[in-house]
């Protein structure tokens, strides 16, 4: 048996029930086999690829608290800190009931890669909670944030490991996390990324995710003679993501069509209005469907997915798994060019082979969706500094990173020739990254 699929075999008995883990870890494992191969002995010899697959810390914490009508609740927390081979541990946090170790497992592994891409020296990690911020209210959710932080602050630090949001985590939680932190500790030093601007946080954050998404999406389409401007696009998601992402494509003249929720979708022919998008889920907290209640021209869709919507591009913002390969087929069936994920493994393998098989331009989310934590890194130098850049600075910085990761995971794939293959381009190039620091480090 190949050292791959030795370690995988070992991993998986290792790790019993944890899907989302397998999935990604074969994904990764598939795409190195051919920088692998030649390396074989060495690293079987120096157990590579188990020491990098085994987190380097997991925490597991109670989380209690309050609800208003007085009674306690309990929830559980994690935080994985899966690799600082390149720097201190970095990642979101996400608050959803679906949440558990296999996910955070699957993501802190991401994000080691990820980071990596971003060219920042920073190392895995990713945490979060099974308690579910819906409908829950804003004493609710300090509350709850208030109780996680006073178990995580002791676990982090800004040159230790630096959260930051997620799903279920975004500006108004970081502001509850951080504020119980520096109360627990008593230094302001920054740790947490996406704070507020008047305290401490970087221009660009809130919306360098789907920015970066359409910038490295519009270089890989202008190498084939396409791009956003006219293209008629389909995002998944109204979240953080899906919403930055919508806002540039149209600043780039595309034409966006839908957004959606875990209830369903909206499809807007006229393009979806931005101003009304952030006024019914950023300020309202509203579900989507709320849009075409408000948008004469929209039309809500219940329990619908997007992908059966004509596009040339199609952006998947929401949550891992949500495209599938019967959804890969409607969209190549209605000529799709190009798939960038913007949300964390939002394609399945099978959905992903297909695309790729069918000619569609695919970019996986580590590379495709780094421009969120590239700029936390941003954010971390300016805490660091105290300096404050403007958001034009931050934003040029932004789109180089963005322009570096796509120079890098292309000659990544043409070194191992599979030209435009960017999943195994952008596995190998975080990979490299990765096992360089690790060897130089030692074996511990
Ligand atoms: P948000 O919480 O802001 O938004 C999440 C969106 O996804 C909501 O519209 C939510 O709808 C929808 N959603 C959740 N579950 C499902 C589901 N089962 N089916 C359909 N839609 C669903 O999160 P973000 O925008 O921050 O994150 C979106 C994705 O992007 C995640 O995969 C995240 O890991 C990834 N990501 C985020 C980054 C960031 O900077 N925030 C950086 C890089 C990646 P509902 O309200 O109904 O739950
Ligand atoms: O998946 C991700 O990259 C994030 N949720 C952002 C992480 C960060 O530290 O900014």
């Amino acid at each position: 048996m190949s050292y791959i699929d030795e370690v995988k075999a070992r991993l998986e008995q290792k790790n019993p029930n944890e899907p989302l883990y397998h999935q990604a870890m074969g994904e990764i494992l598939n795409s190195l086999r051919l920088a692998i191969d030649k390396h074989e002995d060495e690293y079987r010899k120096t157990k590579l690829l188990e020491r990098l697959l085994e987190p380097e810390r997991s925490i597991s914490f109670r989380v209690t608290w309050v609800d208003d009508n007085g009674e306690v609740q309990v929830n559980r927390g994690y935080r994985i800190q899966f690799n600082s081979a390149l720097g201190p541990y970095k990642g979101g946090l996400r608050f959803h009931p679906s949440v558990n170790r296999s996910m955070l497992n699957f993501l802190a592994l991401e994000q080691t890669f990820k980071n990596a891409l971003t060219g920042q020296a920073i190392g895995g990690a990713k945490g979060g909670s099974d308690f579910d911020p819906k409908g829950k209210s804003d004493g609710e959710i300090m509350r709850f944030c208030q109780s996680f932080m006073t178990e995580l602050y002791r676990h982090i630090g800004p040159n230790t490991d630096v959260p930051a949001g997620d799903i279920g985590v975004g500006g108004r939680e970081i502001g509850f996390l951080y504020g119980q932190y520096k109360r627990l500790t008593n230094t302001v030093d920054g740790t947490l990324s996406g704070k507020g601007l008047a305290y401490g946080g970087s221009e660009v954050r809130t919306e360098a995710t789907g920015y970066g998404l359409v910038y490295i999406a519009q270089e890989a389409l202008e190498k084939i003679g396409k791009t956003f401007r006219g293209a008629t696009v389909v995002v998944s998601g109204s979240g953080n993501v899906a919403t930055y992402a919508v806002e540039k494509a149209q600043h780039l003249g595309a034409n966006v069509v839908t957004v959606s929720d875990s209830s369903g979708y909206v499809y807007d022919p006229n393009g979806i209005d931005v101003a009304v998008l952030k006024q019914v889920k950023e300020v309202e907290r509203a579900r989507i469907s709320v849009y075409a209640e408000r948008v004469p021209t929209a039309v809500y869709y219940p329990g619908e997915k997007v992908w059966g919507v004509q596009c040339d591009i199609a952006l998947p913002c929401a949550i891992q798994n949500e495209l599938e390969l019967d959804d890969a087929k409607k969209l190549v069936q209605n000529g799709v060019i190009g798939v960038f994920e913007g949300a964390n493994m939002p394609t399945t393998r099978e959905a992903t082979a297909y695309l790729q098989k069918n000619g569609v331009v695919f970019i996986p989310g580590k590379a495709s969706n780094a421009g969120g934590v590239a700029v936390s890194a941003l954010e971390m130098g300016q805490n660091a500094s105290r300096k404050h850049r403007s958001f034009e600075d931050v934003d040029a910085e932004l789109k180089e990173i963005m322009h570096t990761i796509y120079t890098e995971i292309s000659q990544a794939a043409m070194d191992y020739n599979v030209p435009g293959n960017f999943v195994v381009g952008a596995n190998i190039a975080g990979f490299r990254k990765v096992i360089k620091a690790m060897r130089e480090e030692g074996y511990v």
